[in-house]
């Protein structure tokens, strides 16, 4: 077996044990939570370089210590690689995560007090988005939207005005982390403009697919801001940044939002990861990529109708599905989880709309095919994997069938390993 830390064996064989079994899970396992993907060597180098001993607060050009002649230079590359990649007029890439993106947006165009329209948690949308368990909402006041018709995924776009008049907010939120469809932006846009209010989209779901050009740029419908992280379809490192359309007023209110308002010193070894993957992003190869996960998770929304599995929106137009497996097959959205666990196909179990469990064990899982698509995965190979998923929720009592798939999944890892390079 390859030893991918020789150092961390010598000095440390606990930490050293675990890290070899994540690669070994990750290897020998499917990962369809649509959130996460692999990324390349050339980003985990970054990732793993010297950078790490870095304190560089500031920007490029405007720092606070000495010895910033390299750090300026990937930040730079960090940032105008991401304009580049999404029509943007301005980029900040310091935000450790999403979370801290969303929260610097909001310091950036909101006092104390102000109010957001975002979705509804239930029907797609995000925690930051205001949830009552974040302090956010000790600070905001949000209102929300929800789908008119659960089965088709349409937006409420009347509701969503009549709320915006009578709230007037100042941001009007679009993006999600469970919808599996793409949203009407123009008429965000022109709900936002009527109450005077900032359009803003978290595109931390869809970046990659925004960036490999799959479906549509929110910038080209109007929106002033868009929040992200740089994972999940888009296969950077785990992370988070902010852009505007236009190099406006905004922008330099966002910088501040993020150094000094939120954050100390940025994680340089993590903007140098960000400027490779970005740099890859760029390369007509990740147009490619992109399609094909839209492709892919087509023929595995056409298994689940063929199955008569019940999926909220009736499908997907994007990466991922949400299937209501408690109203179908009768199996919890937990207890699916951790069969699919056992068979080497990792998903996540979620509330669907309007759901009638509780959200520790909802009806629902969400998959997608991000992490499947890098690995080389085609429609053909994407329905083998839905068909497998089936079968396994079908004859969850039957070890000796759950086990037979087991060696399925391991065998189609072996032949489509991770790969190392995109380039
Ligand atoms: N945790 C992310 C997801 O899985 O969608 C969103 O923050």
């Amino acid at each position: 077996m390859k030893n991918h830390y020789p150092y961390i064996k010598k000095q440390d064989p606990k930490v050293y044990k675990a890290l070899e079994g994540e690669e070994t899970r990750q290897a020998e396992g499917l990962e369809l939570i649509p959130s996460e993907n692999y990324v390349s060597m050339a980003v985990r180098e970054a990732n793993a370089s010297a950078l790490t001993n870095k304190y560089s607060e500031g920007y490029p050009g405007r720092r606070y210590y000495g010895g910033q002649e390299f750090t300026d230079d990937v930040e730079m590359l960090a940032i105008e690689r991401a304009k580049k990649l999404f029509g943007a007029g301005f980029a900040n890439v310091q935000p450790h995560a999403g979370a801290p993106a969303n929260i610097g947006m909001y310091f950036a165009l909101l006092e104390p007090g102000d109010t957001v329209l975002g979705m509804d948690l239930s029907h797609g949308g995000h925690l930051t988005h205001g949830h009552p368990v974040t302090y956010l909402t000790k600070i905001f006041n949000f209102v929300r939207y929800k789908m008119k018709n659960i089965e088709t995924g349409e937006i409420d776009y009347d509701e969503m005005r009549a709320v915006a008049k009578a709230a007037k907010p100042k941001i009007i939120l679009a993006g999600y982390s469970a919808y599996p469809r793409e949203l009407d932006y123009e008429k965000f846009v022109s709900i936002a403009r009527e109450v005077g209010a900032y359009a803003v989209m978290d595109v931390a779901h869809i970046a990659g697919l925004i960036a490999g050009r799959a479906v549509k740029n929110p910038f080209d419908y109007g929106f002033d801001v868009m929040t992200t992280t740089t994972h999940k379809t888009l296969r950077g490192p785990r992370g988070g940044m902010i852009l505007t359309r236009e190099d406006a007023a905004i922008a330099k209110k966002i910088d501040k939002a993020i150094f000094p308002g939120l954050q100390g010193g940025p994680l340089m070894h993590n903007i140098a990861a960000k400027a490779v993957c970005f740099g890859e992003a760029l390369s007509p190869k990740f147009r490619t990529y992109a399609k094909q996960i839209l492709k892919n998770a087509k023929a595995m929304e056409k298994v689940f109708k063929d199955n008569d599995i019940r999926m909220i929106t009736g499908g997907t137009s994007n990466h991922l599905i949400l299937a209501d497996v408690y109203g179908s097959l009768g199996v919890s959205g937990k207890e699916a989880e951790q069969v699919l666990d056992e068979v080497g196909i990792t998903l996540n179990k979620n509330a669907i709309a309007d759901d009638v469990r509780g959200p520790m064990d909802p009806s629902g899982i969400r998959f997608g095919t991000p992490a499947i698509t890098t690995r080389g995965f085609k429609e053909k190979e994407c329905a083998r994997v839905a068909e497998l998923m089936v079968e396994t929720l079908n004859q969850r009592a039957n070890k000796k069938t759950l086990k037979r798939i087991r060696e399925d999944i391991r065998k189609m890892s072996k032949k489509m390993p991770i790969p190392e390079s995109f380039v």
